[in-house]
């Protein structure tokens, strides 16, 4: 079976008649001549109508289009540089299939609410479905990354019995007589298992963290993908993300221009991305913080200030390493060399879009793991599982988790991650 025709496909088509359904996305008219831009999702196709070279009935229908109008056209595909894919269409036949009165979403202004609202519309405006492409692009490339260099992808529980990186964040459920299941914050402690059996694993899904904040930063469902390697320390941990996130951003340099041009990103400040990215320990980054100013001490975790002051000094990604250890979750490994912090990074983004990963070696020692988990007051019979990998065969190891929205919101450009995702989910806000 022949597959349908997109709007795509029609530059190999010039000089055939063609039939093909889409949407209609504006039309006008002199009196004399009609035009009706279609769009498909995969690009917008100006037609050409002539009133007196189409049937009367043509001409009449076309006159009544409006906004999204689901409609059949038959026409010749006819060369025409100016157009946007290089074709027009000379329309000769129309069929209506689904009427569009009074679509929500015009090319005037429209509030931030009222927009969310109508999310499952407002997906069709040429700037949502450039986001969205970004992000299957985003999406793509991290699978063909870690595909490409033998990691075995693990996918992880959604619903589970321990905390994976804070308490105060949790989405809990009942579940069965078992008392309480948590929403997965992370898939990382169980990837630490999968490590141990397979060597170089990754897991890639939806996370959830009940975060009470509004920032420009935070969803409560939101994608990260997390690697997990074996005999890697907290160095090769970085130098993987450091080759993660260029890949990445090439990537959508190479394949995405069109989109990140709707979307009017400056794309000299994405082609900066290259490795070394640069490093600078947390201590030294706190003294150099207090020296601008910052009203920061040492043993807090940076704030969203903070991040984006240390990302001005720098025109690419930036690694934060080594942070204190009450500021930085249970299963990160004590530093040896100044125990009051633990070997971890994170990876800030430039234009102030702040952590997009967060990455540690693990605590390896069955003891100092356990007397973690004791301090921070965590349920010991929950984490027995995860105690044995320290008691069969401990190793080295390393990984990371970053979070797609965020990425996807810098690479376009965007100011909010709220619009890198098709429906996101806020504190505020469940519907569509
Ligand atoms: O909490 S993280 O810093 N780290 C982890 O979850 C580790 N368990 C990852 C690992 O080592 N395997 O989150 C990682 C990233 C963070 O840098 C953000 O980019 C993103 O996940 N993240 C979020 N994105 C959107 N909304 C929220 N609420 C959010 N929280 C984290």
């Amino acid at each position: 079976m022949e597959d349908v025709l997109r709007i795509r496909d029609l530059p190999n088509r010039v000089g055939e008649r063609v039939s093909l359904r889409a949407w209609v996305a504006r039309t006008r008219s002199s009196g004399k001549i009609a035009f009706v831009v279609l769009r498909d999702g995969t690009g917008y196709l100006q037609c050409v109508v002539p009133k007196n070279e189409v049937d009367e009935v043509v001409w009449e229908g076309v006159k009544e289009l409006t906004q999204e109008t689901s409609v059949s056209v038959t026409g010749e595909v006819r060369a025409d540089p100016r157009s946007p894919g290089g074709v027009e269409l000379g329309l000769t036949g129309i069929e209506i299939i689904g009427g569009s009165v009074d679509f929500p979403i015009t090319p005037k202004e429209h509030g931030t609410s009222f927009l969310f609202e109508r999310r499952h519309l407002w997906l069709r405006s040429s700037r949502q479905a450039a986001i969205m492409k970004v992000r299957h692009e985003v999406v793509q490339a991290i699978r063909d990354f870690f595909h490409e260099r033998d990691f075995y992808l693990v996918d992880t529980p959604l619903l589970t019995a321990a905390i994976g990186e804070e308490a105060t964040t949790l989405f809990e459920t009942d579940y069965f007589d078992l008392g309480k299941a948590y929403l997965a914050q992370t898939g990382q402690l169980y990837l630490e298992a999968a490590a141990a059996a397979l060597g170089k694993v990754y897991c890639f899904g939806p996370t959830f963290r009940a975060e009470k904040s509004k920032t420009r930063r935070h969803l409560t469902e939101f994608w990260m993908v997390e690697p997990e390697v074996a005999w890697y320390d907290s160095d090769a941990n970085m130098d993987l993300q450091q080759d993660f996130v260029c890949y990445i951003v090439e990537r959508c340099l190479e394949r995405r221009k069109p989109e990140l041009e709707t979307l009017e990103r400056d794309t000299t400040r994405l082609e900066a991305v290259q490795a070394p990215f640069p490093r600078i320990s947390y201590s030294d980054a706190v003294a150099k913080l207090q020296a601008e100013g910052q009203n920061i001490e040492w043993g807090k975790d940076l704030g969203a200030e903070d991040e984006t002051m240390i990302a001005t000094w720098h025109d690419r990604p930036v690694f934060v390493y080594n942070y204190p250890k009450e500021a930085k979750a249970f299963y990160m490994k004590r530093n040896p060399d100044d125990p009051r912090t633990v070997l971890c990074n994170d990876c800030l983004a430039p234009e102030g879009y702040g952590e997009i990963i967060g990455g540690s070696q693990r605590e390896d020692d069955h003891d100092i793991l356990l007397s973690r988990i004791r301090e921070e007051g965590l349920p010991e019979d929950a984490y027995g599982w995860y105690l044995d990998l320290r008691k069969y065969g401990t190793f080295v190891h390393s990984g990371f988790g970053l979070g797609v929205e965020r990425t996807v919101a810098w690479v376009c450009g965007i100011p909010h991650v709220r619009e890198a995702i098709a429906f996101p989910r806020q504190m505020h806000r469940l519907r569509p």
